[in-house]
């Protein structure tokens, strides 16, 4: 239901549901409205998030925190066991602007908002009370724009075991991570190494930020295991190459979003290459409707794919310079759905296309 006095619908993101339950604008919910969702959750554990997407205002809506995440299991990662209950824990960053008394407020900018302070999961300084065994730490960047390079204080590890489509191939250690908004990230980490009354803090290194503490309370045990993590069939022979181009602020092949065009049809079941590019005003993370994505080169700018974006992903980080090629097959549903620039700024100026499953 909606209890806002503006219009709203709410979008799964990572879910591959039907276009009905996908949350897109085109369904967007009038004030006092509401909308009945129902969907079969088919997908590989992960952690996925609602957020609202409707044209214009998602940027304002998701800043002032109609925003969560949310947790799909399987038996693939049940069989890992992997940390869990109190040491499973979600974190969720983001930037955000106080006004005088406090209350959060949205302060758009063509490039990107750019709030003043970290929050994570709605807290601010926040410290979170550990004991020296082994966690497990489900990331979301949450941001309207900002990107995080997530770092220790005490330069030790994370240990990288999934992102936006669940677990990856393999476990890797990484003393600095970049996470774009609406990336994911699937974490070990272990406090055996600090002894009680020791702490350690989670950093933003683009921005010198402190994002958490974790303050070491109590005993325990735990070092980072070496998982038998879940092959991923890899996507392969593309069967023809889309490019789209990220121009300016708001536009996508040079043109802005309108709900009632259909920019392009895919077939369905077909595996395609679709290349991103841009020529200025990135970062750009590229977000797809319907179908996760493999990511298979960047050439340009960072000139690298990251451990962070092996696997399968649904958002993926094109800076400036960049060409960014993945392969992606929608072979769950038809109809209509969406790629768009998910720095919610450039999205609510039009950077944004509809297209169809057929
Ligand atoms: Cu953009």
């Amino acid at each position: 239901m909606n209890g806002l006095t503006e219009e709203t619908i709410t979008h799964w993101h990572g879910m591959i549901v039907a276009e009905q339950n996908d949350g897109g604008p085109r369904y967007v919910i009038q004030p006092g409205g509401s909308y009945d969702y129902a969907f079969t959750i088919n997908q590989r554990a992960c952690l996925n998030w609602y957020h609202p997407h409707p044209h214009m205002l998602t940027g304002e809506q998701v800043n002032l925190g109609l925003a969560g995440a949310f947790i799909v299991r399987d038996s693939v990662e049940d069989a890992l066991a992997l940390p869990y209950g109190a040491h499973e824990v979600p974190l969720i960053i983001r930037d955000a602007t106080l006004d005088s008394a406090g209350n959060l407020q949205y302060k758009p900018r063509t490039g990107g908002f750019d709030g003043q302070i970290p929050l994570v999961n709605g807290t601010r300084s926040p410290y979170l009370a550990v004991d020296q065994g082994l966690y497990r730490f489900r990331v979301l960047n949450g941001a309207n724009a900002r990107i995080f390079g997530l770092a220790l204080s005490n330069g030790a590890p994370f240990t990288l075991i999934g992102n936006d489509g669940g677990l990856l191939e393999t476990q890797t250690n990484l003393t600095r991570i970049d996470i774009a908004p609406a990336e994911r990230l699937d974490l070990l980490l272990s406090f055996a190494g600090l002894s009680v009354g020791q702490s350690v803090t989670l950093r933003d290194q683009r921005a010198g930020w402190d994002l958490l503490e974790f303050r070491v309370v109590a005993p325990g045990t735990g070092s980072v295991p070496t998982l038998s993590l879940p092959t991923i069939s890899k996507l392969s022979n593309p069967v023809t190459t889309r490019t789209f181009s990220f121009d300016g602020m708001s536009k996508i092949n040079g043109k802005l979003y309108d709900m009632n065009r259909i920019d392009f049809q895919v077939p369905f079941g077909q595996t395609e290459r679709w290349r991103f590019t841009t020529n200025g005003n990135a970062p750009h993370p590229v977000h797809v409707h319907g179908a996760s994505f493999q990511v298979q080169s960047r050439t340009g700018g960072r000139g690298q794919v990251f451990p962070w974006e092996r696997g399968w992903k649904d958002t993926v980080l094109l800076a400036d310079f960049e060409t960014v090629e993945v392969l992606i097959r929608f072979d769950a549903f038809r109809g209509k759905y969406l790629i768009h620039c998910h720095k919610l700024e450039h999205e609510d100026m039009g950077m944004m296309s509809n297209f169809e499953v057929v």
